[in-house]
Formats: C-alpha cells, structure tokens, sequence
C-alpha cells in the first residue's frame, strides 16, 4: 500500500490518493471527519483553525460504505482559499497582477523549510516553499492514517496518540492499563494528556508562550494494541518495522527524534534491565514479562504493545524576532510573523497516530493475503493461532 499527497496550504484543496487497499473493507467519510476534527483540535492554536473545518470528499476507490479495491482518492478543501485565490491561483499573473497580488516573500524564517527550499529549487519567492512545507499536509496524511486505523481497528488492533510533555512539564502518568481509557480520557483534554494536574501546567506554559510572543514544543506518545507478534521482518535493513516507524514520525513537521520503549534511557541501564523476559500460556500464547523495549525485537513486532515517542521541537514561526537575512538586500532582518500556533503539540499527536497506523496497517497488507478484506482477516487470525502454538 502506498499514498501520496498533494496541496498547498493556501491552495484550494489537499488531496491524497491510497493505492493497495484491500477490496470489501467497510469505510465511513465520518469516521475519517472524526480523526480531522481531532487533528484540528488543541490548546495553543492560531486563528487558522478558526477558519477551516476540516472534513473529507471520498472521490475514488469506495462504493456503498465498503472499499473497491481500486485508488481511494480523498479531498479535503481549505476554507481560506477564498482569501487566496490570486496569490496563490494556478493562471500565470500579468505584469501589473504581479506587484499587486504577489506578496513575495523573500525574507526566510529561522527554523523553517524556506532559505534551503529556495536555494534547492530556485524558489526566490520562498512562498513556493512554506505552502507546501506548511504543516497543514498533516491533514491529508491524518485523513490516510485514519483508514489505515480503520483496517487495523477491524482487525482487532487498536491505536492511540497522546501527549506526555509540553514546555518541560511532564505528564506524571506514563502506565496504561487500558487504552480504550486513554482515549477517553485524552479526548476530553484540550492538550490530549492523561494527567489532568500536568495538564492545566501545559496550558499555562503555552498561555506564557504566547504572551511572551514565543512557542514551546513537547513529547507525544504513541500506543499500538493488539498488534500479532513477527510484523516486519529482521532479514534485511529496509524491512525492519520500528525504523519504518522511526522514519514515519521523524517525517512529520517539526519532529527531531523517536524513541522505542524505555529509548535513549537504555543507556544508562545493564541489559538485565532492559530486556524483557519471555513466558508463554494457553490464552496468550508467548508474551513478555514486561514491555522495555517498547514492542520490538530485531525490527519485528513481538506481541507486546507498541510504545514510540516522538519529540517535537518549538514551532518556528514566532512573534519574537529572531534574525535573519533577505535574499533580494542581504540584509539583516528581524524574522516576525502575523499569525501562528504557539503549541501544537496537541494536534501532533494526532499526526503521529496516524503515520504510526499507517505503518503497521502497511505491514500486514505486505504480510498477508490482502486482495480481500475477509481474506486478510482469515490469514491474520490463522497466523495469530500458528504463533500461539508454535
Ligand atoms: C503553519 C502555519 C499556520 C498553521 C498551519 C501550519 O497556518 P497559517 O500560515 O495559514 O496561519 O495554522 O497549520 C494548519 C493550517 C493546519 O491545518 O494544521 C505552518 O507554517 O506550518
């Protein structure tokens, strides 16, 4: 299975085209509508998602609520296009159009795609560059990972993004006995955290943040459930499924790590700290005694749940100048900005849930028969019982 995206952030629409999709899998506009809606939520937003309202145009690929097996294409409109329609119109400009409608941008943002995206491309208006570099592509990918949720939930396998950190505060629960509950209990957080003591902290980071013209990054986690043992495979470095994984969360904007489990405290630990025990029953089959290593061994899932962090940087675009240099005077400028989110960590982790779906779900299309949905769930569920047994 595959997608890509297209669309500017001020352009008319997004879109997205998945290729590989099983024929015969149920899929609802609305359950898609839920995840943007989710994605566009959070504390610390900027007056942008007061303007959009996100939601999805299947145009490709689904009949009477179950898939074709054919492209799904999905569409989602930005509302602010109407506001940009000459700016950013597809029909080339006339000289006098030019100067007036243009708005060249030709002073690039610490922190942003801008100054190395012109010079790569030659983009000396560096609006060529932001709209695309803008996060607002998460949209469209959310709108994927949410069909990719759709088939993995269908399979018994569920997924959970949520924040453990915002602006040095930590959230102070990090065990999880039920996941259903971390989603009832984050979907009722405007910062999508479990402690709701740390919580009230974040927001008042982000309020200080903002006053102070500034923005704050944070941690998110995500939670895979339910996932079969031996997703991914060992045999060779493009197969391995945590630096899939890895991959996805590092390519959503403004992302600088990952970690796996117990991640980058496995240093400080021997390895009888870090490994986790193997034990086996008639219900479960193998399991682990405990879950350090976050699901996976030698780049294939054991069983266990899922646990990958991502770590966000502060978001860029700041009403605090930082310096920087027109390319057209070479002059130095103080870098501000009109409008901007001063957190959107919160939102992030929606992202993150869904590039994570989208990963695992992509494995076991690769894995398993998949031409037909009810053929997958066969597989799968034989394949589960063969490893029980094994
Ligand atoms: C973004 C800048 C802001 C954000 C945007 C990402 O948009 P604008 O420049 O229109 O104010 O709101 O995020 C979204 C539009 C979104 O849907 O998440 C950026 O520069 O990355």
């Amino acid at each position: 299975m595959r997608y890509i995206t297209a669309g500017e952030s001020h352009g008319p629409q997004l879109t997205t085209i998945i290729e590989g999709l099983p024929a015969g899998m149920p899929l609802l506009a609305e359950d898609i509508n839920t995840d943007l809606a989710r994605r566009q939520k959070g504390y610390g937003r900027g007056r942008r998602m007061q303007i959009e309202k996100d939601r999805v145009q299947i145009v490709g690929g689904v009949r009477h609520g179950h898939t074709l097996g054919s492209p799904l294409a999905l569409v989602v409109e930005n509302k602010d296009w109407k506001h940009w329609t000459k700016i950013m119109g597809m029909e080339p400009l006339d000289e006098d159009e030019e100067q007036e409608v243009k708005r060249k941008i030709t002073r690039p943002r610490p922190g942003h795609a801008d100054l190395n995206g012109g010079m790569k491309y030659g983009h000396r208006d560096m609006r060529n560059v932001l709209e695309r570099s803008s996060a607002r592509e998460t949209t469209v990918r959310v709108a994927a990972g949410s069909v990719a949720k759709n088939l993995l939930k269908l399979l018994g396998i569920e997924v959970v993004g949520h924040v453990l950190e915002i602006g040095g505060i930590k959230s102070n629960v990090t065990e999880y006995k039920d996941i259903q509950k971390v989603k009832e209990v984050t979907e009722e957080s405007p910062v999508r955290c479990l402690d709701s003591e740390a919580a009230e902290k974040m927001m008042n980071a982000i309020d200080e943040a903002k006053q102070n013209g500034d923005s704050i990054g944070g941690v998110v986690e995500v939670i895979v459930e339910g996932v079969p043992a031996g997703l991914g495979s060992y045999v060779h470095y493009d197969r391995k499924l945590d630096a899939k994984i890895a991959m996805a969360i590092m390519s959503i904007n403004a992302f600088k790590g990952v970690e796996f489990g117990l991640g980058f405290d496995m240093a400080r630990k021997p390895g009888s700290e870090v490994h986790d025990e193997i034990a086996w029953n008639q219900d479960q089959g193998y399991y682990r005694k405990t879950n350090r290593l976050g699901g996976f061994e030698g780049g294939m899932t054991t069983g266990m749940p899922i646990h990958v962090k991502g770590v966000m940087k502060p978001i860029p675009t700041l009403y605090k100048p930082l310096k920087s240099v027109d390319i057209e005077t070479k002059e130095e400028f103080n870098a501000s900005i009109e409008r901007s989110d001063s957190c959107a960590v919160p939102s992030a982790s929606v992202v993150a849930e869904a590039v994570v779906a989208w990963e695992i779900a992509n494995s076991i299309l690769e894995q398993f028969e998949s031409d037909r949905f009810d053929v997958l769930k066969a597989a799968i569920n034989a394949y589960r019982e063969r490893c029980k047994e094994f």
